[in-house]
């Protein structure tokens, strides 16, 4: 087992947000309408308690009170998102008001020893574009990388560390194969044009940021389970390549090695699935990367489908999840919690993808009502917290005694945030909001202890 319990020099300490999940302002200083202003809008029934993305905790009016309880938490790093809508309210004009916003917000990190970590897209896109077809939109691919360029220009001498997007599977899916994301559709088809265009998307604005000349680095985050099988049994292993094949395999090995699965093409090409490629595909594919960014919150388990699917609806036709009997759940959240996951990824980061420069982007345990945990004192006692953290830097430690390339620790989140449909159903930060009391922050019992970790450098156990 580990012998150390010391983190790397320089390690990155720090916590994940985005821009659409925490900045409110949603129709303030020339910012226009993201697909969740109007739906939110159309049908606030669907979000719950009816909360929408202008209730947030307002960082866009307090981000220099935010600031300071980073640095007085021993964070060095910090990652949001800049609101494209925001930057660009047209996707041509350059909105003033934004720059100076964000401008003010990223220097005002860096001034406190805080390393900014800068995303371009989490989910937020802007209506307009979502009125010219959105990620169906070949355009798209042009429209990024001019909104990718905006970003650096104005904000590269004080943001060194760019990714292009967080969990991009997400938009794909949740939008394009299910309902809680707009526009709702379902059609695998579509679906992976929208995944392809995205891929595009992302290879184009690396390219910008070369030609741009800039000094620092540039990635992307990806949401990365492990998929477990049931058994060796030879259908259960068949399962578990095909579930890695779409969900981990088919976004990074592009992004990561430049190379698209060989499996992958001749089963949309048996299907008739494959997407239309666009002009520059070849060049443009082999942009490479500095670093990944990786969200881990539980794995997936599957096995083999009692029936085999004669057509590929969605890639869930190849495979059943599988439910472990071992699995051990979060209560609050309803996610299996599986410490040993984050090990693994590491490892496979390390043996499949050339040991590339990653940090964990986001891990963290979501807690339904967790002003239950409130004591005499107002603190929210997280201990389950403390131990989820805990348990997984153990194991990120391990990796790292074994060679993985791993230089930092995000949580997701710092202050609980606005969570797309789920509002602020599940509460994930060190510090609380109060949404009935000006939004006041409080820490959490975890910030606390977090902030003596940090300050060692160490894991106590
Ligand atoms: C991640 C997303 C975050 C955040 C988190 C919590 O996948 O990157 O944006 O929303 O999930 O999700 P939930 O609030 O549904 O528990």
């Amino acid at each position: 087992m580990r012998v150390t319990n010391q983190f790397p020099e320089h390690f990155w300490w720090g916590a994940a947000a985005s821009a659409p999940q925490t900045e409110g302002a949603s129709d303030v200083d020339g910012k226009s309408p993201t697909t969740w202003d109007v739906w939110h809008e159309r049908e606030p029934e669907a979000f719950f308690n009816q909360v929408g993305p202008d209730q947030t905790s307002d960082v866009y009016h307090r981000y220099r009170e935010d600031v300071q309880l980073m640095k007085d938490m021993n964070l060095n790093s910090y990652r949001t998102s800049i609101a494209w809508a925001r930057l660009l309210p047209d996707g041509k004009t350059l909105n003033e008001k934004a720059v100076a916003y964000y401008r003010d917000y990223f220097q005002t990190m860096r001034d406190k020893g805080i390393e900014p970590v800068i995303n371009l897209f989490h989910f937020d896109m802007p209506w307009w574009m979502m009125e010219l077809g959105g990620w169906e939109n070949p355009a798209i691919v042009e429209h990024f990388a001019y909104y990718a360029k905006m970003a650096f220009e104005e904000f590269g001498d004080i943001v060194k560390y760019w990714a292009t997007f967080n969990e991009p599977m997400v938009h794909i899916e949740c939008g394009y194969l299910g309902d809680a994301h707009w526009p709702r559709v379902n059609d695998f088809k579509r679906a992976i044009q929208v995944g392809y265009h995205t891929l595009m998307a992302h290879f184009a604005a690396v390219r910008v940021y070369r030609q741009v000349g800039s000094d620092g680095k540039i990635g992307t985050i990806l949401n990365l389970s492990p998929v477990y099988a049931r058994s060796d049994a030879p259908e259960d292993q068949e399962a578990q390549r095909w579930a890695d094949l779409f969900h981990t395999r088919s976004l990074l090995d592009p992004i990561a090695l430049n190379t698209y699965p060989q499996e992958l093409v001749a089963i949309l090409k048996e299907h008739d699935l494959m997407p239309t490629l666009i002009d520059d595909h070849a060049s443009l594919t082999q942009e490479k990367i500095d670093f990944l960014g990786v969200n881990y919150y539980q794995p997936l388990r599957v096995k083999a489908r009692d029936e085999k699917a004669l057509t590929l609806e969605r890639p869930s036709s190849l495979y059943a999840s599988y439910d472990w009997p071992e699995k051990k759940m979060n209560p609050y959240r309803g996610w299996e919690i599986y410490e040993k996951g984050i090990y693994d990824i590491a490892m496979r980061i390390k043996n499949d993808y050339g040991n590339i420069p990653w940090f964990i982007s986001e891990n963290g345990m979501g807690v339904a009502e967790e002003e239950r945990f409130i004591d005499e004192s107002g603190i929210v006692q997280d201990t389950y917290r403390i131990e989820f953290i805990r348990d997984h830097l153990s194991w990120l430690l391990k990796s790292i005694e074994e060679g993985s390339n791993c230089f930092g620790y995000h949580l997701w989140t710092f202050i609980d945030c606005w969570s797309w449909l789920n509002a602020y159903k599940n509460r994930y930060g060190y510090y609380r909001v109060d949404l009935e009391n000006d939004l006041e922050r409080t820490p959490k019992l975890s910030s606390f202890w977090l902030r003596d970790i940090i300050e060692k450098n160490q894991l106590d156990i």
